[in-house]
Parts: C-alpha cells; structure tokens; sequence
C-alpha cells in the first residue's frame, strides 16, 4: 500500500445482487482473470487489473485504506460510509466516478398502509428503524425534523410490527416486500445503483493509467448498453 503500484485491484461483491452483473461488465470491458484457489483474488490476464471478492459492505473501507484501487457497490452504501467518514472529520472519502446502470433501487420512508401521508413533518417524534443511519440523519437535518433513529442490521421491513420502530427507512426495488408487511413507500431519500467508486483523488502512477483506460472501455460498454 502506497508507495505506488503499477496493477489495478477492483472490489467487486462476492455473492450477492451486483456479483454478476459486475463481473459482466467488466468482462464486456475486455478483461479476464485467472481464478485463484481461494477464490477470492482473480488475477488479471488480459490487462494488469485485478479482482477482490469481498462483501459489499467492506468495498468503501478498503478503497479507503488503499487495500483496492476501486470497487463496484451500490450508491447507498458508498453514500452510507462517505457521510459517516466525512463525520469524522476526515474529508469527503470516496468519488462515484460513473453509474453502471444495474442494481438500481430507492432508499425510502415507508409508513404502514393505513396511514394518510402527509409529508415529512409528520414524522416528527416518531422512530425510524434503518440500515442507513447517516443517510437518513442527514436527510432529517435538512427537513429539519427531530425524529428517533433506530439502526438495524438487516429485517428493517419487520420493526413496526415488533414496535421497535413506527416507521422504516429501506432499500425498496418492486415494493413487494414492503407490501408484505403493510407498509407502503411515501418519500424517496436516495436514487441507487451500482456505481465504480474510486478514492476522493487521482492516483499519481500507474494506476492512473490503468484507470483511465478501464474508464474509457466502460463508457463505450455502457454507450453500447443504453
Ligand atoms: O453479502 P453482502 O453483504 O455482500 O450482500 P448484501 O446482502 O448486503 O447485499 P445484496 O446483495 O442484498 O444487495 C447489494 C446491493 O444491491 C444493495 O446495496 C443495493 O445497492 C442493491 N439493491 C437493488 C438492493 C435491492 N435492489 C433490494 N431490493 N438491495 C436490497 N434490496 C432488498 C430490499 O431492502 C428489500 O428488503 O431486497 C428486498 C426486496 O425488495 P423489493 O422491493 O423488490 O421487495
Ligand atoms: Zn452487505
């Protein structure tokens, strides 16, 4: 780490929603790996860039750390992890340097179904269950709402029905899942897809290159797609 490398290592999810589609589209860029044993590092053979297996959660703190050079992750994660470091003090972390146009969802306020929607004020004193805490806290700052936020790993959809929460804030794509759980979406925070996250500067060796070129074979990929 640091001091300069001249391979480009992406992270891209493992298993999972983007697993495939990104792997797709890299390959539609011309490259190709040599699968390793563990199965978790793929050596790039067509051009030096290389491949990381990870969870999609990690993919932001390992471009952060300098671990990976970029990575392929949902725009709610990577906004996710990019508020709460910028938090700390430490500088916007993370650039989304271009949309890949799969994996696309909502982040959303959903109510229970009963409710007569009225706009975010009447969210004022209520609790809100939510994987994305930071998203969410800054959305209410700036609708200058005072509401609990409860942060939970996963199962978001279920919270009103066990009373941890009044209301949700989640990950919506067909909306069944809300439906299931007499909820239904009222207000969007986020507009998401895939996106190639990169750190918040340019590399100064041969990665910059690399970059480049990796940038260029996926604007004509994406062009051809659209
Ligand atoms: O194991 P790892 O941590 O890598 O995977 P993960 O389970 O955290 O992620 P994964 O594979 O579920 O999702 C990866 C990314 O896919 C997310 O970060 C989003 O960017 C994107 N994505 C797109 C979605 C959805 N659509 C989606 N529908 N992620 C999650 N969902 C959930 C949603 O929260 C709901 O609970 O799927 C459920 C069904 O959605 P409906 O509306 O179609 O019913
Ligand atoms: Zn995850």
């Amino acid at each position: 780490i640091g001091g300069g490398r001249d391979r480009l290592r992406i992270a891209i999810q493992k298993s999972g929603r983007l697993a495939e589609p990104a792997r797709a589209l890299l390959t539609a860029c011309g490259l190709s790996w040599r699968e390793s044993r563990d199965r978790l590092f793929c050596y790039g053979e067509s051009l030096p860039i290389d491949l990381l297996l990870v969870r999609d959660d990690d993919i932001p703190g390992l471009i952060r750390d300098g671990v990976c050079d970029l990575g392929v992750v949902g725009r709610n994660v990577l906004v996710e992890q990019d508020i709460a470091l910028t938090r700390t003090g430490a500088g916007p972390a993370f650039a989304e340097l271009r949309a890949l146009g799969f994996g696309a969802c909502r982040l959303d306020i959903a109510v229970p179904d009963t409710w007569d929607w009225q706009g975010p004020p009447q969210l004022a004193g209520l609790r809100i269950a939510t994987s994305y805490p930071a998203i969410l806290q800054r959305w209410l700052d700036d609708q200058g709402i005072e509401a609990g936020v409860v942060e939970l790993s996963g199962s978001v959809e279920i919270a009103p029905k066990l009373g941890q929460a009044e209301v949700i804030c989640d990950l919506v794509s067909s909306g069944a899942t809300l439906a299931a759980n007499q909820l239904r979406p009222a207000t969007t925070l986020l507009q998401s897809e895939a996106v190639l996250a990169g750190p918040a500067h340019a590399f100064d060796d041969a990665r910059g290159a690399l970059a480049e070129l990796l940038l260029r074979r996926l604007d004509g990929v994406l062009r051809m797609r659209n």
